[in-house]
C-alpha cells in the first residue's frame, strides 16, 4: 500500500497539527494542476489586466490559483489568515478568524513560464499566529522569522505534479498519482548531495549584481567546476538543486537593490526546506531563517544549496 499525504501525521512533533493544512495544499495543487493543463482551452492563459502589489502584471492563472489556494485553506478550518504574493493585504478568513495558523503563499511562482508551457510552482509556509486567538488576525502574525516556521514546502507542476514539504522532521516528496487521484510518497527523506549538481542563476544580470557577486561566482565556478542550469521558476530551480546538488542564487542588482525574491513567499519557505534537507540558505551575511521580516512583501537576496557550494560562493 503506497504511503499517502496522511503519513505527515506521523512526522515529528508537528505532523498531526500540520496534516490538515498540507492536505489542503495537496487539494489546491490537484486543482491548480488541472487548471494549468486545460488553460489554453478555457482561455485563461495570458494577462489578467491587473497588477499585483509588486507592480507586476498578473496572469489570469495567478489570480485563479490564488482563489483556489485561499478556498482550500479556508476549508481546512485551521487557518485564520493567508498572506499571498498576489494580495496587497493579509486576507483574514473571517469564519475561522480564531484559528491557530497563518499561511504564506506564492500561489503560482514562475508564471512567466506559462506562455511557453514551462514548469511553474506553488510555495507555502505555515506559522502559528502571534496575536491571541480571541483577537482579529493582524499582519504582525505573518512577520515571523523562519525559525518560527512549522511547515513549509512547494508544489512543482512539471511532467508530474510533486509536493515536497517538511514539518521540521526532514524533507519528503510526494508525487501525484493520476490513476489513484492522490499524492504518494515517492522521495522519502530527501538530502541534498554534498557535491556535484549545478549552479543556477540568471547570469545575464551579472554586470549589474551588487556586493561583488560577479567575482564571487567566477571564483566558485573555478573552485567547483559546476555546470549551469536555469529555468527562471524558483520552484523548478530549487527542486533540481535539492535533488542534484549545487547552488541557486538571486543576488541584489542595480534594478532590484534589495533583491528580487520575496522573503516570506520564496526565501523563507525554500530556506526552511533546504536546511531541513541538510543544505544552507543565506542572505545579506546571515541565515535566511534568522531574518526578522519587516514587511509582508519584503525582498531579499538569496543564496541556497549545498553548504560547501554556498560557502564557496560567499566565502
Ligand atoms: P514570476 O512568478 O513573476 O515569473 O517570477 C518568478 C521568480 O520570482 C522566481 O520564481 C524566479 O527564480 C525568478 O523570478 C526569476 O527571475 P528572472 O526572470 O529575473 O531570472
Ligand atoms: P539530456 O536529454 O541528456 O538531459 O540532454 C539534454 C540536451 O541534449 C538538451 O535538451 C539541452 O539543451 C542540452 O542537453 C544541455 O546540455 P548541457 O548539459 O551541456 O548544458
Amino acid at each position: 500500500m503506497p504511503t499517502t499525504l496522511n503519513s505527515i501525521a506521523k512526522q515529528g512533533a508537528n505532523g498531526v497539527a500540520m496534516m490538515p493544512i498540507i492536505q489542503g495544499v495537496g487539494r489546491a495543487a490537484i486543482e491548480i494542476a488541472a487548471v494549468l493543463r486545460g488553460a489554453v482551452f478555457r482561455g485563461v492563459l495570458g494577462g489578467a489586466g491587473s497588477e499585483n502589489v509588486q507592480g507586476e502584471q498578473q496572469q489570469k492563472l495567478d489570480v485563479l490559483s490564488d482563489e483556489i489556494f485561499l478556498e482550500e485553506m479556508r476549508s481546512t478550518g485551521f487557518v485564520c489568515a493567508v498572506g499571498s504574493e498576489e494580495q496587497e493585504e493579509l486576507l483574514v478568513i473571517d469564519e475561522y478568524a480564531h484559528a491557530d495558523y497563518v499561511v504564506l503563499v506564492d500561489p503560482l511562482d514562475g508564471s512567466s513560464n506559462l506562455d511557453v508551457d514551462g514548469p511553474v510552482g506553488t510555495i507555502f509556509s505555515v506559522v502559528r499566529r502571534k496575536t491571541a486567538n480571541s483577537d482579529y488576525p493582524h499582519v504582525s502574525d505573518t512577520l515571523q522569522s523562519g525559525r518560527n516556521v512549522i511547515a513549509a514546502g512547494y508544489v512543482l507542476y512539471g511532467p508530474a505534479t510533486m509536493l515536497v514539504c517538511s514539518v521540521g522532521d526532514g524533507v519528503h516528496g510526494y508525487t501525484f498519482n493520476p490513476s489513484a487521484a492522490r499524492f504518494e510518497l515517492s522521495h522519502a527523506n530527501i538530502r541534498i548531495p554534498a557535491k556535484g549538481g549545478y549552479y543556477s542563476v540568471n547570469e545575464a544580470n551579472k554586470s549589474s549584481w551588487l556586493d561583488g557577486m560577479g567575482d564571487n561566482l567566477d571564483r566558485m565556478k573555478d573552485e567547483t567546476g559546476l555546470g549551469m542550469r536555469y529555468v527562471g521558476a524558483m520552484v523548478a530551480d530549487m527542486h533540481r538543486t535539492l535533488l542534484k546538488g549545487g547552488v541557486f542564487l538571486y543576488p541584489a542588482d542595480n534594478k532590484n537593490t534589495t533583491g528580487k525574491l520575496r522573503l516570506l513567499y520564496e526565501a523563507i519557505p525554500m530556506g526552511f526546506v533546504m536546511e531541513q534537507a541538510g543544505g544552507k540558505s543565506m542572505s545579506n551575511g546571515i541565515h535566511v531563517l534568522d531574518i526578522e521580516p519587516e514587511a509582508l512583501h519584503q525582498r531579499v537576496p538569496v543564496y541556497l544549496g549545498a553548504a560547501a557550494n554556498v560557502d564557496s560562493l560567499l566565502g
